[in-house]
């Protein structure tokens, strides 16, 4: 009996996802601390230095967390931008990566010579005083949207 099959293969489809949606419930919910527990994001300091040429361009910023629990940031997508890669920066080369990683009470740096943002596409050519929005989508934090300021290619935050 196809038919059978195919509900009884559903049924543990469903279940499968069941369990799953139980086990991020508990993860966010877990730790025992209550709200000290959760993750509680800010971004603060971002920029975008002019790109030259090719539109090619880093973007930088701090994401912190006043929150007991660590969090990860998993994408970044942009409505100014076609492709917005997390890349970690190595002693000599930089790699695009999957994710990257919040502590619980710290912050994630991404900044010159360090991990950045890699912007690409942009919709159209920015200039100083653009802003580009980012879409910052986190594990546990959800997505947070920064309109980020295009500086001077010698931008300093704090400067
Ligand atoms: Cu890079």
């Amino acid at each position: 009996m196809p038919g059978f099959r195919r509900t009884a293969l559903a049924g543990a489809a469903l279940a499968t996802a069941l369990t799953a949606g139980a086990i991020l419930v508990a993860c966010g919910g877990g730790g025992g601390g209550g709200a000290a527990a959760g993750v509680k994001l800010s971004v603060a300091d971002s920029y975008i230095p002019l790109p030259a040429g090719d539109g090619m361009a880093a973007g930088y910023l701090t994401v912190r967390n006043t929150g007991g629990a660590a969090d990860k940031l998993l994408k970044v997508s942009s409505p100014g931008a076609q492709s917005v890669t997390l890349h970690r920066s190595t002693d000599t080369t930089m790699q695009e990566v999957d994710s990257l990683p919040v502590p619980a009470g710290g912050s994630l740096e991404l900044a010159r010579g360090g991990n950045h943002l890699m912007i690409m596409g942009w919709a159209k050519p920015p200039a100083l005083g653009d802003k580009l929005e980012l879409d910052l989508t986190f594990q546990h934090g959800g997505t947070i949207a920064v309109q980020v300021p295009v500086e001077p290619l010698t931008y300093r935050p704090g400067s």
